[in-house]
């Protein structure tokens, strides 16, 4: 007999196994798991180590072709989300290789995609026939539904950084994919024509927005690094960012893609950021120097060029600028989806 209740031992059971069969359950047991104080990401601090990831994909590629690869692409799982494709708890990140003459087909799918070149030139991507040429340091947007396939006329190794707002699209049952007839899609113009066109501020007259994505597809590595060193002349150098640009859609101002921030950041020799945090996971990588990440609570990463690191969200950390060196770093989240859903939050020490 439960002296509080008066229910017996039986009772109880039974009432256990009538829910189970008319499937209910009682909230009262797991409700502060349900809705927790605060959040408690899964995914962990980790580092992926360019000098052995560049071995372990020039290694693929001679192991499998990009035909038929689809992609050759080394996924970054994240170790503590029991083997899930996913570089945070809502982000995908992969290490994608392109070798001479390759071609990686043609297909579209409604996930969002960027790249970010970590090696090599000679490879392109083209969005709808929109052909970026790819350089270390450059931020390329593929949004979604738009056809793409990279290609590649050099003669070395090129390799990047894919982040994709994969885990999103598909929690929301939204994904769809698509192949191409053929293996490229017909050429259209170069990127920078529309860098051309719609980067700065003097834009031409009566354009309004026809995307929700950026209708510039490449951000070449040169104008984000000067755009840098021009702020931090000006001393922009936020306590908690350091100095930070932001890749913006150039007709509406927001980000470049409705579910995926990115942007750059510049952390100046011999100084280091204050902690802070906020609800989105964030990954970054390595341009410039030799930054250490300070985790609360999960240790100090020392960062060297094209290293990965997953930040989890609600996690507070800290950079600190190399000897002698400022240090550059791209990054990336799902902060959008978190300002659109009026989730955002931040906490600055
Ligand atoms: C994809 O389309 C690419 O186009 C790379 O290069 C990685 C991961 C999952 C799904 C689609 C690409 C991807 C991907």
């Amino acid at each position: 007999m439960n002296a509080n209740t008066g229910a017996t031992l039986s009772q109880a059971s039974a009432q256990q196994m009538a829910w189970k069969t008319e499937n209910v359950a009682p909230l009262w047991t797991v409700l502060k798991g349900l809705v927790p104080a605060e959040p408690r990401p899964q995914a962990i601090a980790y580092a992926w180590r360019w000098r052995k990831m560049r071995e372990l994909l020039l290694h693929a590629g001679e192991t499998i072709s990009a035909a038929e690869a689809e992609r050759r692409v080394l996924m970054l799982n994240n170790p503590g989300l029991d083997g899930k494709p996913h570089i945070t708890d809502t982000l995908y990140a992969g290490l994608q290789l392109i070798l001479p003459g390759e071609i990686a087909r043609a297909h579209r799918h409604t996930q969002a995609a960027l790249r970010f070149v970590l090696e090599g030139s000679g490879a392109y991507t083209a969005v709808n026939g929109v052909r970026a040429d790819m350089h270390r340091g450059d931020y390329i947007v593929t949004p979604p539904w738009t056809w793409h396939h990279h290609g590649h006329d050099g003669s070395e190794p090129v390799m990047w950084l894919d982040g994709l707002d994969l885990p999103i699209v598909n929690f929301l049952r939204a994904g769809f994919r698509e192949e191409y007839e053929s293996e490229e899609f017909p050429h259209s113009c170069q990127a920078n024509k529309l860098w051309d066109k719609y980067s700065g501020t003097l834009l031409p007259i009566n354009t309004e927005p026809t995307s929700l994505c950026s209708p510039v597809f490449s951000y070449p590595y040169e104008r984000s690094r000067e755009a840098l060193e021009r702020l931090k002349k000006h001393d922009e150098c936020d306590p908690h960012l350091g100095v930070n640009v932001r890749y913006a859609h150039p007709l509406t101002g927001g980000w470049t893609m409705p579910t995926i921030a990115a942007s750059m950041r510049l952390i100046p020799a011999g100084w280091g950021t204050r902690l802070y945090r906020s609800v989105e996971g964030t990954v970054l990588t390595v341009l410039e120097g030799c930054p250490t990440v300070e985790i609360e609570g999960q240790g100090s990463f020392e960062l060297e060029p094209n290293d990965v690191l997953a930040v989890p969200g609600w996690t507070s950390w800290r950079v600190q600028g190399g000897v002698g060196r400022d240090a550059v770093f791209f990054a990336f989240s799902d902060r959008p989806v978190f300002e659109k859903l009026g989730l955002y939050r931040e906490a600055r020490a």
